[in-house]
């Protein structure tokens, strides 16, 4: 180092941080797991093959350990050219959201694929025997949990995000659309909701259901009890029950989020 020359310019440039990325800095993530809640940002996820996936590799997000209570798994999955997802266990129901490429999804015998693009989602119950495959390549988030309705019985759902009816939501400006049927017989539901810049929730949010939430695009800032993380997207989090919740989007693009919420949960 005895001849290196040190440049300090870049110390008094006001346009430094544009050039830092913070995600890259050696130890620095802002991924964090609390008691009630958690930030899983980009750089944290650890991708890895599972028993029956072909060339694909998938990166759990939240799953329910003792650590979390989680009732559900969130994954995201990178599918190769032909790859082919593997089928959940036994009890266990299956939602897949489509977020890059194109997939195949077929359910029972039907030899007909039905094909899915981005913003395309499917639902598979449990111990319902089908194939997910992608021929070019795709990326897909998975959520997945113990059926937990007896004597109840659901069906196989796909549709695009598009073709949902914006509900009404008393009080919030957010876009919100249900991806599953709004009915006894599923026992969690899938949001999709879309803030432009400046959007916020309104109600500061404290409820005995489960999310997992994906920030699909967008940026903003999410409180999760009593603190307050700048968030991307890519990023994911975890809500158990009762944490306070709140966002508000930021910036210059539109935020949407998927979320996970279990919706037949006794409150008692
Ligand atoms: O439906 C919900 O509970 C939703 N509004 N929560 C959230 O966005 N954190
Ligand atoms: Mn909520």
């Amino acid at each position: 180092l005895e001849n290196f020359s040190w440049d300090y310019a870049p110390i008094l440039s006001d346009t430094r941080d544009q050039t830092i990325q913070f995600s890259d800095l050696p130890g620095f993530t802002r991924s964090t797991y609390r008691r009630d809640h958690a930030l899983i940002t980009p750089e944290s996820r650890v991708w890895a093959g599972q028993p029956g996936w072909v060339n694909a590799t998938t990166a759990h997000l939240i799953s329910p350990t003792a650590a979390t209570g989680a009732n559900f798994v969130m994954f995201l999955a990178k599918l190769a050219p032909e790859g082919v997802a593997g089928a959940p266990p036994k009890g266990i129901e299956r939602f897949i959201f489509v977020l890059d490429g194109l997939v195949d999804v077929a359910v029972g015998s039907a030899k007909a694929a039905e094909q899915l693009h981005a913003d395309d989602y499917a639902y598979f119950p449990a111990d319902t025997p089908h194939s997910i495959s992608s021929v070019h390549g795709a990326g897909l988030v998975v959520l997945e949990r113990r059926y937990a309705l007896p004597g109840r019985k659901a069906s196989f759902q796909s549709g695009s995000t598009q073709s949902q009816p914006v509900l009404p939501c008393a009080g919030e400006v957010f876009l919100l659309r249900k991806l599953l049927p709004q009915t006894g017989d599923y026992d969690f539901n899938v949001h999709v909701m879309d803030f432009a810049p400046g959007e916020y929730l309104n109600v500061k949010e404290v409820h005995y259901n489960q999310h997992g939430l994906l920030l699909a695009a967008g940026q903003g800032i999410y409180r999760l009890a009593d603190e307050w993380y700048p968030v991307q997207s890519g990023d994911a989090i975890w809500m158990a029950p009762y944490v306070v919740q709140w966002y508000a989007a930021l910036g210059t693009q539109p935020s949407r989020y998927i979320l996970y919420k279990d919706t037949t949960v006794d409150p008692g």
